[in-house]
């Protein structure tokens, strides 16, 4: 409304962390690297719809100053980027993450570093335990590389999605569709966060967190099976990822499926963060199946689920069909708060974002400056966030949707590779020089 385009962001607390955030695979280029799922998944006809790798992507590998000075014009205190593991399995690999925080540092922006977004060798195998001990091994020799200039840690990037997407359905890679037999998948990834943070902390690391895909499930309708549906479904993307982390216990039904000793493995798993981050897009509206299969944000979820995904009416959408809900954010942060009280530590937004076409993105300003909002609504209500990244600085390849999704305050021409700021750019860039 007319309102919203003409109040200011109200004020956040001192010190709060405004960022954007990327991803290895999804920027990088220069495959001239250990190949990863991703890169065997790709070379799979019909696997990503336009046919489309990311051998080349943004080619950020060889324009990353030309990035660290859009970043700087940006004015973000951070970014978030993440390490690719097979480019550090790769001889020299890690010489150009030394280089990208330099480069950060001189900039004068604090470098954010996810240690696993999907990319992973193609030798590995989350199905395996051993998976979550060599993340361990992995993450020590990053530390010990670059720890004493990175500004916080990040272990894993979206555990919920890497094993949905990847392992239970197969639009993502490895491209199993395991259904409920991915339950490993979820497990050694979290115990694999477990022991990063051991490794982290050993290595003389601090401030480390996750980044996990979260967002408020809303039951179809108050009738039994549809609130029960919607529960499950609750579950499986949300608290399984949070309760072990948090609570240190998996959700009631859960801890039954899963490989190993769960008991002494959870001790791991919740070793405490120094912060919790949160991947927020959209609600999600659930009810009871409906025995058929289900066109759902670019996936389709096949008919024996136990719950069905249905529309949110009302809301304006993005371009990749997902609603706009920016005060299910603030739904989201005061619910986490509720369920895990002081358990919960201080939470960061570590992406937040759209899919629009255009350079002159007025939906993508009016999306962020809702959801900042929401944002601060959960902070006047007690919640304590410290941070918020957008996703994402740069277009990039959208996954199993290739270039066809544009997520970028900056648009890239991938005939050219020629990055040119959008209206969002100039936009984030006046909110943050207006913050005091
Ligand atoms: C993140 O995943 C990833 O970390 C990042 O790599 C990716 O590029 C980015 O988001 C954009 O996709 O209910 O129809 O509204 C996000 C995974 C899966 C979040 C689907 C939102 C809801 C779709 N998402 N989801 S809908």
């Amino acid at each position: 409304d007319a309102r919203m385009a003409t109040d200011p962001i109200p004020q956040f607390p001192p010190g709060f962390l405004w960022g954007v955030s990327t991803s290895a695979h999804q920027i990088e280029g220069a495959a001239e690297r250990e190949p990863s799922v991703w890169d065997a998944f790709t070379a799979e006809p019909g696997r990503v719809k336009d046919g489309s790798t990311a051998e080349v992507a943004c080619d950020h590998y060889h324009r990353y100053r030309e990035d660290v000075a859009l970043l700087a014009g940006l004015g973000v205190d951070a970014y978030r980027f993440s390490v690719s593991w097979p480019r550090v399995n790769t001889p020299g690999g890690l010489d150009f993450y030394d280089r990208l925080v330099d480069e950060l540092c001189a900039a004068g922006v604090r470098p954010v570093v996810t240690l696993f977004h999907w990319d992973l060798p193609i030798t590995l195998d989350w199905l395996q335990r051993d998976t979550a001990s060599r993340f361990a091994e992995y993450v020590s020799v990053v530390a010990g590389r670059l720890g004493d200039r990175v500004h916080k840690w990040i272990t894993l990037n979206e555990p919920a999605e890497h094993t949905l997407l990847g392992h239970a359905l197969g639009a993502h890679a490895p491209g199993r569709q395991l259904m409920f037999d991915a339950l490993p998948v979820a497990h050694h990834q979290l115990l694999a966060h477990g022991l990063a943070v051991r490794a982290l902390r050993a290595a003389g690391a601090s401030d480390i967190g996750i980044a996990n895909s979260h967002g408020p499930t809303w039951p179809a309708s108050q009738k039994q099976e549809d609130v029960e549906a919607a529960d499950f479904y609750d579950v499986l993307l949300n608290r399984l990822f949070s309760d072990p982390l948090l609570l240190g216990r998996y959700p009631e039904g859960i801890g039954e499926l899963m490989p190993g000793d769960v008991h002494s493995d959870l001790k791991v798993i919740a070793e405490p963060v120094d912060w919790y981050g949160i991947n927020y897009y959209a609600p999600t509206r659930v009810g009871a199946p409906q025995g058929a299969e289900i066109e759902f944000g670019g996936l389709t979820l096949p008919a024996e689920l136990p719950f069905s995904v249905r529309e949110i009416e009302g809301h304006p959408v993005t371009d990749f069909g997902w609603p706009v809900v920016p005060e299910a954010l603030t739904e989201l942060l005061t619910g986490f708060r509720a369920r895990y009280g002081d358990r919960l530590p201080p939470v960061v937004i570590t992406e937040n974002g759209c899919s629009y076409e255009g350079v002159d993105d007025q939906e993508r300003i009016a999306y962020l400056d809702g959801h900042i909002r929401a944002l601060h609504r959960a902070l006047e209500a007690g919640v304590d966030v410290r941070g918020y990244f957008v996703w994402s600085l740069l277009d990039n390849f959208e996954w199993a949707e290739g270039y066809a999704r544009r997520f970028g305050l900056v648009h890239v021409d991938y005939k050219t590779l020629e990055r040119t700021p959008k209206a969002s750019y100039d936009w984030f860039r006046d909110l943050l020089r207006a913050r005091g």
